[in-house]
């Protein structure tokens, strides 16, 4: 199919600067209208305003697209391209009044990721991927940290919001917990995988993990050099999601197996 990946991801990055200027505008207000898998899943009023701008701006500029969003849901085009999109990864974050939570907004073509932006505007950042060309910060070329063993791996990760499942995650991080250096838990799976694409972190491993979470920063973390998969040679999934530079990506996944880290409490 003709598209330039290039073109999509300027309009995704224009797209997420200005869902991230209004939701700037609206944090300090921002409240709950709704909860998902547990009271503590929650959605603001500003995830579904951004959710209804970031697809109003994307549909009216590329009326044949198809697309899936963390807010409402699927909605089908006939043109080839998918926008996947998360309002707000880090709605806790937000909803707190910290500045770690992104706009999420990934472009895939015959079901292939080709470009990414995750936009964290009260960090003033803006990570952006193409396939096979690279990925930036802020326009600055990024790469994750190599050959780092896992003994000395800082690892990022996430938990969910039912309880079962808390649980059950908190098992495997015991068993996670003696055999790296440390982990990480910044609240938004999106910037968790940018990280790992800049080297502020090694790895990232979560249960959990949907296509608007790790649609774009999957692909910016690949283009800066990481693997990112599931388990026994799976795609990344809700089932599991890791991201880390080979070899890291593999001792990470042979400690994380045996511990059973799918099934819920
Ligand atoms: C959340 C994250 C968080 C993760 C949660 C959840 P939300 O997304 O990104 O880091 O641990 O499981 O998926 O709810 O803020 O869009």
């Amino acid at each position: 199919m003709d598209v330039d990946p290039t073109e999509l991801l300027c309009l995704a990055a224009d797209v997420a600067r200005d869902a991230g200027g209004v939701l700037i505008e609206g944090q300090s207000r921002a409240s709950v209208v709704q909860t998902k898998t547990s009271p503590t899943d929650v959605v603001t009023e500003m995830d579904n305003a951004a959710d209804a701008l970031i697809s109003r701006r994307l549909l009216a500029a590329r009326p044949d697209d198809a697309l899936l969003t963390e807010e409402s849901g699927e909605a089908s085009g006939k043109s080839g391209v998918r926008w996947v999109v998360d309002p707000i990864d880090g709605t806790v974050n937000y909803l707190y009044g910290m500045a770690d939570w992104a706009v999420s907004i990934a472009a895939e073509v015959d079901g292939v990721t080709v470009a990414g932006v995750v936009e964290a505007p009260r960090r003033r950042e803006t990570f952006t991927a193409v396939r096979g060309q690279g990925a930036w910060r802020n326009g600055e070329a990024i790469s994750c940290n190599r050959d780092v063993p896992l003994n000395k791996a800082l690892v990022a990760t996430g938990f969910g919001y039912a309880a079962g499942r808390r649980a059950r995650q908190a098992e495997v991080l015991l068993g996670v917990l003696p055999h790296i250096r440390d982990i990480r838990r910044a609240g938004s799976a999106a910037l968790d995988v940018c990280s790992v694409a800049c080297g502020w972190v090694d790895a990232y491993y979560e249960r959990g993990i949907n296509a608007w979470d790790i649609g774009a920063a999957g692909l910016i973390a690949e283009e800066a050099g990481a693997r990112v998969g599931g388990l026994d040679g799976e795609a990344a999934s809700p089932e599991m999601t890791i991201a880390a530079p080979e070899p890291l990506f593999t001792a990470l996944h042979g400690l994380i197996l045996p511990l059973d880290p799918t099934r819920d409490g």
